[in-house]
């Protein structure tokens, strides 16, 4: 009924966009269920119905900070009189949130003046994804035309490495693993050594999830990262974080620690689908500059995309069933 349905909209409901949609679901019902009846009721664009708007941005985890940004710009074009419609209220709350999402939007590039492989280290608490995003990575990658290895970087969890081998299995990618227990930087050693012996374009390494505030376990993961530059000080390394969208503002907690200990230069943000407080992908650009690589919206293979602010906000926001 606001008239912010476009046709390319519809054309690509059932395609990625409508994949997207689906997969942010539950946050886009805390945001926009009934919006519409409510601008309806009111009939206006008045204070309440912006708090009405302001609770749901906080309901959905946004944050302090991201919603009181949202909210600022609202309040003073409602107050400027540039605000009369719900059409107008959607389009600017559009723009706000694009605004802060695109600062972290950076695709990872591989380069091709560098030595390769490309190294993807995915580090990241217990249980966040990391093992199921590298299965997907590794298929995006593949499927990009590229030759991907992966590691059996988590050598310290029971069933670790059987996992990693099964996803390898169901995207046909080899895995180099050793032993249960082995010395996880040897065993990205070995990886890289295959890699280069085999023109790999891209290795893929898991890691065991370890608390962000355990200091111990988080200087082992300094050390795979010393054991990749000494291999060679001229790779290009991503230092792949994986957070838990479902975790809220903790994950902000776990990215400063994780940065602080391995230097990471790109994040994932996973379970998307699985939490209506998918809202903290804004608390998390508003607060950190680190790039959003990935985003992961399901368990499957194809449920991981790059991140872009625009199809992702316009997924979150259009208000059509
Ligand atoms: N719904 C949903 N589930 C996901 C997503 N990513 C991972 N999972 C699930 O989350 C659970 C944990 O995933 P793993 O990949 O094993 O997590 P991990 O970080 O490797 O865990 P540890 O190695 O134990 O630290 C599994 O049940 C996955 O299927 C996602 O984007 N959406
Ligand atoms: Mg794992």
């Amino acid at each position: 009924m606001f008239g912010l349905k476009k046709k390319s909209d519809t054309e690509e409901q059932g395609g990625v966009l409508g994949h997207l949609r689906q997969g942010l679901r539950k946050t886009r019902d805390v945001l926009f269920m009934d919006i519409e009846d409510l601008f309806q009721e009111k009939g206006v664009i008045d204070e309440t119905l912006l708090d009405e708007l302001e609770n749901r941005l906080l309901q959905a985890d946004l944050g302090v900070e991201a919603t009181t940004r949202i909210m600022e710009t609202l309040r003073n074009a409602v107050k400027k009189g540039r605000l009369n419609q719900p059409a107008e209220v959607i389009a600017t709350l559009r723009q706000q949130m694009i605004g802060i999402l695109l600062p972290v939007e950076h695709q990872l590039e591989l380069s091709s003046d560098r030595p390769s492989p490309q190294v993807i280290l995915v580090v990241g608490v217990n249980g966040v994804g990391k093992t199921t995003t590298i299965g997907k990575l590794a298929a995006y990658y593949h499927k990009l035309g590229h030759r991907v290895l992966l590691a059996a970087g988590d050598t310290f969890r029971a069933a670790a490495i059987e996992q990693i081998q099964a996803w390898g299995k169901k995207t046909g990618i080899q895995v180099i693993a050793q032993h249960s227990g082995a010395d996880a930087a040897a065993v990205i050693y070995d990886a890289l050594q295959s890699a280069r012996a085999h023109s790999t374009d891209i290795l893929i390494a898991d890691t065991a999830g370890r608390l962000h505030n355990k200091d111990k376990l988080m200087g082992e993961l300094a050390k795979i990262r010393r054991t990749i530059s000494r291999f060679d000080p001229e790779l290009p390394v991503e230092v792949m974080l994986v957070l838990d969208a479902a975790t809220g503002q903790n994950a902000m907690a776990q990215a400063e620690q994780f940065h602080r200990m391995t230097g990471v230069t790109g994040i994932t943000l996973t379970k998307l689908d699985g939490t209506a407080k998918g809202g903290m992908i804004f608390a998390l650009a508003s607060k950190m500059t680190i790039p959003l690589r990935f985003i992961g919206i399901g368990e499957q293979v194809e449920d991981l995309r790059p991140f872009e602010a625009e199809p992702f906000v316009k997924a979150l926001i259009d208000t059509s069933p």
